[in-house]
């Protein structure tokens, strides 16, 4: 299998770690951007990773994931017991849609973190362009901080916030991670798997982030080698209810992720193009709407729909928080149009912005 992306993308990491827990051999290669117009022939959408599977192409961490546990049964990450399997799925989604900025603002935002990622990214994938390198690295900063930085919602006003929603993610975690080696059990779940993507290509290598990790959550820090090391168990086991020690992370979900996802869906209802929120009291203006992020909402909402009535009641219980509700009550519409036919992670994918970039 051969994975398409970047060594520092936030997505690839996500995905190597998985495949390195499961045993599936790849190869990982820069992603082609000189072939832009192949990737989105193949699937759709011209982002990080992509997978050539032997010719079959897929892209969407979530759904390659899903498919991939279809075919490689062995070491499942999905917990077996319905409500922790919903509960991995908003870990996961958090990990996937909420981090993002924080871990983007981290990298674009401080001198030594940006100065090493764009270094990185000028040599892994401009070189197909014919201008001198210090052009092409120019080139590289100003795309990141303006669509990353600047135009979601990252200022003066609300880069404190952004701060504190990266120490909020390790203090959940660690609270998680004092009692058990990994958040759900003794191997790892799609939700490791999804806190994987902020906390190992971004927050656990960019200079700035990596130390306030070291330094204030180590548990974390230890965690994300385990997670790269990708043991496998002789006797796997998971738990088999959601323990108490995951409340302060699944209130951070709720008032975080849940509150964009609620804001971003009204406005793609109303057909806008950018929103303002308010999260936990700090204002975020012009934040570009995402029709991928209201199709996040609609799986989650449909992975509740299949729980019996008693399991809903447990998740209920375990989500006492207003915001929480946008995931049973349909009364802010999510619909995306997006994967009607069930066909990801093959064909026609969607980036998470618009055309790529915010
Ligand atoms: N939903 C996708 C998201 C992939 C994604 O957005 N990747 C980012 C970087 S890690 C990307 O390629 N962005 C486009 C760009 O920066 O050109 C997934 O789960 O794989």
């Amino acid at each position: 299998m051969i994975v398409y992306g970047s060594r520092i993308s936030y997505y690839t990491g996500k995905l190597e770690a998985y495949l390195r827990y499961k045993n599936i051999a790849y190869t990982l290669l820069p992603t082609p951007y000189g072939d832009a117009q192949m990737l989105k022939e193949k699937v759709g959408a011209v982002q990080m990773p992509i997978v050539d599977d032997d010719g079959k192409w897929m892209s969407d961490t979530t759904p390659i994931i899903m498919h991939l546990e279809d075919e490689h049964p062995d070491n499942p990450v999905l917990p077996g017991d319905p409500v922790v399997d919903f509960i991995s799925h908003l870990i996961e989604d958090y990990g996937d849609e909420w981090l993002w900025r924080s871990a983007m603002y981290y990298r674009w935002w401080y001198d030594y973190d940006r100065l090493l990622a764009s270094n990185v990214l000028t040599d892994e994938v401009t070189g197909h362009l014919k201008l001198p390198r210090w052009m092409r690295l120019k080139m590289i900063v100003r795309r990141q901080v303006r669509h990353y930085v600047k135009r979601d919602g990252v200022t003066e006003e609300t880069r404190k916030h952004i701060e504190q929603t990266y120490h909020n993610a390790l203090a959940g975690m660690t609270a998680m991670l004092e009692n058990r080696p990994f958040l759900l059990g003794n191997v790892p779940s799609l939700a490791d798997f999804g806190m994987m993507g902020p906390m190992f290509r971004h927050y656990g290598q960019d200079p700035t982030p990596q130390e306030i990790m070291r330094n204030t959550a180590p548990a974390v820090f230890e965690w994300v080698a385990r997670m790269w090391h990708g043991q496998n168990q002789d006797q796997p086991k998971f738990v088999t209810q959601i323990p108490s020690d995951a409340a302060p992370l699944l209130k951070e979900i709720c008032e975080t992720h849940l509150v964009q996802l609620t804001a971003n869906a009204e406005a793609f209802a109303r057909d806008e193009e950018r929103f303002d929120m308010t999260v936990q009291g700090c204002d975020y203006q012009d934040i570009a709407v995402s029709r991928y992020r209201v199709w996040c909402l609609e799986e989650l909402r449909h992975r509740f729909d299949l729980l019996s009535a008693d399991q809903q009641k447990t998740v209920k219980a375990l989500l006492p928080f207003g915001n929480a509700e946008v995931l049973w009550d349909a009364q802010v519409l999510a619909q995306s149009d997006y994967n009607r036919d069930n066909h990801l992670p093959f064909g026609r994918a969607m980036n998470v912005f618009n055309g790529g970039l915010p």
